[in-house]
């Protein structure tokens, strides 16, 4: 399976804690995502099983920034594969070993590997900015399918770019964390994550619509 879609390059945050919510969200923006991101939130609210069913609608990404000795590593990335997830969030930081057994368990079950660069938050740059560039270069060296970059620094999108070469690009902090998805976008993501803009608006299908032709235009 593919790792997502190629059609909108908008890719869901599903932040919420409620299946019901998680899965009425789902229904409501699928024709306007590439995939659909899960993380803790929704996986300790509502269980490993939500994987399947938000699968009936886009592939799913697990976001587990996985961080850990190689084979906690793999035993965690085998058990989101397992569940149905198309590709694992997981950081670099642990070092090429850890960040090498993610990518070979999903080389097992033909699933994708990002791994986190500089974060997007303020707090990224007190410890990850400085080794940002040197994450996206152990992603290519790992052979992991991509790397997470943030859209609060078009500029450091664009220098990730340079050294990730081919690599998808993918890239949060559009809307409630202040960056733009045209800007990431320009600065050569490929694809950008939103959450809460989409999945707190009393209408998460028009406003998903709405990203996705902000992100056609600059295309
Ligand atoms: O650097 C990162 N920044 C970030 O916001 C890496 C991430 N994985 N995320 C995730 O993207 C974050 O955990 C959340 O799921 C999503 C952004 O959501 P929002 O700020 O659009 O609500």
């Amino acid at each position: 399976m593919a790792y997502m879609r190629k059609n909108t390059r908008l890719i869901l945050a599903l932040d919420v804690t409620d299946k019901n919510v998680a899965v009425t969200i789902s229904k409501e923006t699928a024709e306007h995502v590439d995939a659909i991101k899960i993380g803790y939130p929704l996986v300790l609210g509502a269980g490993l099983g939500i994987i399947k069913k938000i699968c009936e609608y886009a592939p799913v990404i697990a976001d587990f920034k996985v961080a850990d000795i190689p084979n906690t590593n793999k035993l965690i990335c085998s058990q989101a594969f397992e569940a149905g997830a198309s590709a694992v969030i997981v950081h670099g930081f642990t070092g090429s070993d850890s960040l090498f057994e993610c990518v070979k368990t999903a080389q097992e079950y033909k699933g994708g590997i990002f791994v986190v660069t500089e974060m997007s938050h303020p707090g990224a740059v007190e410890f990850m900015a400085p080794k940002a560039l040197e994450l996206a270069a152990l992603a290519v060296e790992c052979k992991a399918q991509g790397v997470v970059a943030p859209a609060t620094r078009p500029d450091r999108v664009k220098q990730i770019r340079k050294i990730v070469g081919n690599l998808t690009i993918i890239s949060p902090g559009v809307g409630a964390q202040g960056g733009s998805a045209a800007d990431a976008i320009r600065a050569g993501a490929d694809y950008v994550i939103v959450g809460r803009s989409i999945y707190n608006s009393k209408t998460p299908g028009r406003e998903a619509e709405k990203i996705a032709k902000d992100i056609e235009k600059c295309r």
